[in-house]
């Protein structure tokens, strides 16, 4: 089997595998240590036990030996005592004793020896002891200690018991015979035989230290022991066993050592240790093998479960754990799939959510939610076709189904309508509402349900309590949702509802950022987003850009006539007939007022002077001359238009904008009612503008200014009353310029507000200075502009100059249009009411060519009504003004206000005017209006010779 070692990269591989060695290990070595010990032990006591029984047996043979050695003695003595000579016994014995003696001798008296075998010699010498021993009829052992050889052992008996006189049996024992006992031992064993004084008898084995060990283990009676017993590099372990002899042969015991070498007792204890390595050996290679196949069992699901992890850590929810072990493991991997399944929806759920919640953030456009909603839905909740329903936001029954994106990435939709029963039910669920199979389809669902879905769920989104949009969602089948998928189809459509307000919110900030509030055209800022990308575009496709630039002839004076409200109607309906008169592609845009921009891109530029450009101006022209009913009257008016080629006139956009405006003054100039193409010579008029501009704003410094006085005559008396004050110009190089040439600039350069403090101040200086040269004291009127009337200083300002001119506040009288006061009523009725406070009287000037309501001149706290010049002209010819000269004056005189009528040429006008009960007059009939010197003369001159009225009477 193939050890796979792969897994102790593992941690908890190599912690197992440890424990699985420790736990192998630790019993196995602990038993063989226990075993070894025990087993030592047991070799220790058996070898003991044999050596100790080994020592007897040797211990009994020797005594078997020797008293058998005895009886052949005994058996000598018997023979010899009977009579049988020494040679006989020989010839019967002589084998047998030769093998047991080496010498027998017959010791009959002291110094007679007889050999019986072999040459005694010198017997050896025995004591007293033993020869009475002896005389006991018993046999004595004699030993013979030699240097260099085994000690002659000597057996000694008597010759007749009965009788010891007769002499002894001696007998020297055969070394051979008497220590060959090895039959009693093992072959690894050896012995030594030692007397009482631990003398060597014998030793099998040549042991020099032998008798200082015994002597030792005499002493201490050990049971076993190891000796310095050395062979053959072997130690021995000895035990041993005395022979007592005393009783026997009248000799000391003799102790038998018998010694079996170490390694042989202990064979058992090396073979031991020779195959515990092996079986521990066994036991690890055991180990090893079923500690990996086990570790391998538990590594691997724990590895795919720890890789699985990781995928997951990487966002890879797809991946699958695939583990077949049936055990814990395989559940474990089961519920981790399962997890991994969630998650990876949770997350597209929440991928999906923060999607639309950067929508919400970056408030991309309606169209880009609806796209977000198509695609991601599938996401949140499984299903076949999604759809999104976007309400009108102006007409709450009417929508639009969006129901999918086609290949070039454009939304699909379909209008759709709702019925009240529809709404009915999307407010009674607010929450979501399901359509199952067979349920009616209502028609927002119509295009989902063509593609063939049966059952739908629908999530209606409210914003602001009004229904602004429907998420759909349609099944080809029949299917309920779970909690689960409707909760996150709600969540979805709560941030789209959050997403289309917010949408809906920029839509609005961008419409008020980009788009004229009165028209819905483009303004100035789209414009200048607008008019640029044409200009690039014209450069790099070879192409030309046309400019329109136009003004309403006289606008001002439909505002005035009709009101505001009326004019802001108008307005709205020449930007129709503008949007009516172009392409798709062109770009109708309202820059403010009454002037609007017309860019036409894309003319092919080979074309001359291109005739589509005169073309369109054509249109435009006719298209706004149509009349036009406004408040019950009929309206027409005419527009001048300026007309700016790129890049034949300008290729940026301010020069291209500022030609053609340059062109439509130009066409103002010419009478209005007409286009004109930019030329560079409109340059050099829009350049003498400028230099007309520049040289107003030194007039006052250089005192080129001067005021003409135009008298005002009392009627019923004849007498000056008044004075209109009017402006003149004295142009260095050009000489006098009239008010209408340069009052219109000083308006739009707000140049008309210095200038118009000059004027009130020098009125009121010149008054005063006439009422202390001693004239007679009349009021000077000055007209104020409506942008000095908007002035917030205004009243201050007059008060102080009063103040400082020391003029009587009745002698200042200041004119201003019905527009000006019309604009804002109720500022206007305050300051009137401060001024009237002050003292000073007001008149409505050009009493006629406005609103002419009376009605609302009852608001005003004024004192005069200056009819407008237009009406006494005609009036001697025309009844129908007479008739409405007659009815203002009736009316102002009904509101208690003076009426002065302007303009009056001729005795037959006056005559009317006083028939009809006007109060003063103001005209040529009298004086054209003359410079304060002249006037001063004519004031001083006698009333009634100047009075032509009192000619007349
Ligand atoms: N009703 C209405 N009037 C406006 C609006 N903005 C500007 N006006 C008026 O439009 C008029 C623009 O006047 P101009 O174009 O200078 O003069 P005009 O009377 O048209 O005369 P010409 O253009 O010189 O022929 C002024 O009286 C403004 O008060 C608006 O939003 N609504
Ligand atoms: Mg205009």
């Amino acid at each position: 089997m193939k050890i796979d070692a792969t897994f102790l990269g593992s941690k908890v591989g190599r912690r197992i595998f440890v424990l699985f060695i420790i736990s192998a290990l630790l019993p196995v070595a602990t038993l063989a240590l226990f075993s070894f010990s025990q087993v030592t032990t047991h070799l220790y006591e058996q070898t003991k036990r044999h050596l100790h029984q080994s020592s007897k047996a040797v211990g009994m043979a020797i005594l078997e030996r020797l008293l058998g050695l005895e009886a052949e003695l005994q058996m000598v003595a018997f023979y010899t005592d009977s009579g049988t000579s020494a040679d006989n016994i020989a010839e019967s014995f002589g084998e047998r004793l030769q093998k047991r003696f080496t010498r027998i001798s017959l010791v009959t008296d002291v110094n007679q020896v007889t050999s019986v075998l072999g040459d005694l010699r010198k017997p050896p010498a025995l004591t007293k002891a033993e020869y009475k021993y002896i005389a006991d009829g018993k046999s004595v052992l004699s030993i013979e200690h030699r240097d260099k050889s085994l000690p002659r052992i000597f057996v000694a008996t008597a010759l007749n018991p009965k009788n010891p006189a007769r002499g002894l049996v001696v007998g020297e024992v055969d070394n051979v015979y008497l220590w060959d006992i090895r039959d009693t031992l093992t072959l690894t064993m050896e012995f030594c035989v030692l007397d009482s004084q631990f003398r060597v008898l014998f030793c099998s084995h040549p042991a020099p230290d032998i008798v200082t060990s015994a002597a030792k283990l005499e002493q201490s009676h050990s049971a076993l022991h190891e000796l310095p017993w050395r062979q053959d590099e072997d130690d021995y372990l000895v035990n041993f066993w005395s022979i007592f002899l005393k009783a026997a042969f009248f000799v000391p015991e003799w102790t038998i050592i018998v010694g079996e070498s170490k390694s042989q007792a202990l064979k058992a204890l090396t073979t031991f240790k020779e195959i515990f390595p092996l079986v521990i050996l066994m036991a690890i290679l055991l180990v090893l093998l079923l500690s990996t196949s086990q570790i391998r069992r538990s590594l691997v699901p724990l590895e795919s479960l720890r890789d699985g992890t990781r995928r997951i850590a990487n966002r890879e929810f797809d991946s699958r754990v695939d583990v077949k072990s049936g055990d814990e493991f395989e559940e474990l991997a089961d519920s981790f799939n399962t997890m991994a399944f969630r998650l990876g929806r949770q997350f597209t759920v929440m991928a999906t959510m923060a999607e639309i919640d950067r929508l919400i953030l970056s408030a991309l456009d309606t169209k880009h939610i609806v796209k977000t909603i198509l695609l991601r839905m599938r996401d949140i909740v499984v299903c076949d076709f999604v759809g999104v329903t976007l309400i009108d936001a102006d007409s709450p029954r009417s929508g639009r189904t969006f129901s999918g994106i086609d290949a070039a990435g454009e939304l699909t939709s379909h209008d759709i309508a709702l019925s009240t029963e529809d709404i009915r039910i999307l407010r009674d669920n607010l929450g979501h509402f399901q359509i199952r199979n067979g349920e009616r389809i209502p028609k927002y669902l119509q295009p989902l349900a063509q593609k063939g879905t049966k059952s739908h769920v629908v999530l209606p989104i409210f914003v602001d309590d009004e229904l602004s949009a429907l998420i759909l969602i349609g099944f080809m089948e029949h299917t309920e949702l779970s909690d689960e998928d409707i909760t996150q189809a709600r969540r979805l459509a709560d941030r789209v509802t959050v997403a289309l307000s917010n949408a809906s919110w920029e839509e609005k900030l961008y419409r008020q950022a980009h788009y004229d509030p009165l028209t819905d055209l483009p303004n100035r800022t789209l414009l200048k987003d607008r008019l640029p990308q044409a200009i690039v575009r014209a450069k790099r496709n070879n192409t030309q850009v046309a400019v329109l630039f136009l003004d309403l002839d006289r606008f001002k004076s439909i505002n005035d006539s009709l009101g505001h409200a009326a004019g802001d109607l108008f307005l709205r309906e020449i930007t129709r007939r503008l949007t009516q008169c172009v392409r798709a592609i062109d770009t109708v845009a309202r820059l403010g007022g009454d002037e609007f921009t017309i860019i036409i891109p894309d003319i092919t530029a080979d074309q001359e002077v291109t005739p589509d450009v005169t073309l369109i101006a054509d249109k435009i022209l006719s298209a706004i001359a149509e009349p036009f009913m406004l408040h019950g009257h009929e309206v027409s008016t005419t527009a001048s238009i300026g007309i700016a080629l790129c890049p034949r006139d300008a290729d940026d956009y301010d020069e291209l904008l500022k030609n053609a405006d340059s062109a439509m003054y130009h066409a103002k100039s010419k009478g209005r009612g007409n286009y004109q193409f930019y030329s560079r010579d409109l340059n050099a008029a829009a350049i003498e503008r400028l230099d007309m501009e520049n040289s107003l704003r030194h007039a006052l410094d250089q005192d080129q200014l001067e005021l003409y006085y135009h008298p005002q005559v009392e009627i019923s008396s004849g007498q000056i009353v008044g004075a209109e004050a009017l402006l003149r110009w004295w142009h260095p190089s050009k000489g006098l310029i009239q008010p209408a040439e340069f009052i219109p600039l000083a308006e739009q350069t707000s140049l008309i507000v210095p200038i118009g403090e000059w004027v009130l101040k020098t009125a009121c200086a010149q008054n005063k200075a006439w009422r202390n040269a001693g004239l007679a004291p009349i009021r000077v009127a000055v007209n104020l502009a409506a942008r000095q009337f908007s002035d917030q200083d205004l009243v201050r300002k007059i008060d102080r100059i009063l103040r400082q001119t020391g003029l009587d506040p009745e002698g200042l009288e200041l004119e201003i249009t019905e527009g000006t006061v019309m604009e804002d009523t109720e500022t206007a009725i305050k300051i009137l009411n401060d001024l009237k406070g002050m003292g000073l009287r007001v008149a409505i000037d050009d009493f006629g060519t406005g609103y002419s309501s009376l009605t609302y001149l009852k608001q005003f706290p004024i004192h005069t009504l200056k009819v407008d010049q237009s009406f006494v002209r005609d009036i001697t010819t025309d009844r129908h003004d007479a008739s409405i000269v007659a009815t203002i004056i009736g009316l102002g005189h009904s509101l208690n206000l003076k009426v002065v009528a302007e303009g009056v040429e001729t005795q037959e006008q006056l005559n009317i005017l006083r028939a009809s009960g006007c109060d003063e007059f103001q005209g040529y009939l009298t004086s054209k209006p003359l410079p304060a010197r002249e006037f001063e003369v004519l004031l001083a001159q006698a009333t009634s010779t100047m009075m032509p009225s009192q000619r007349a009477l």
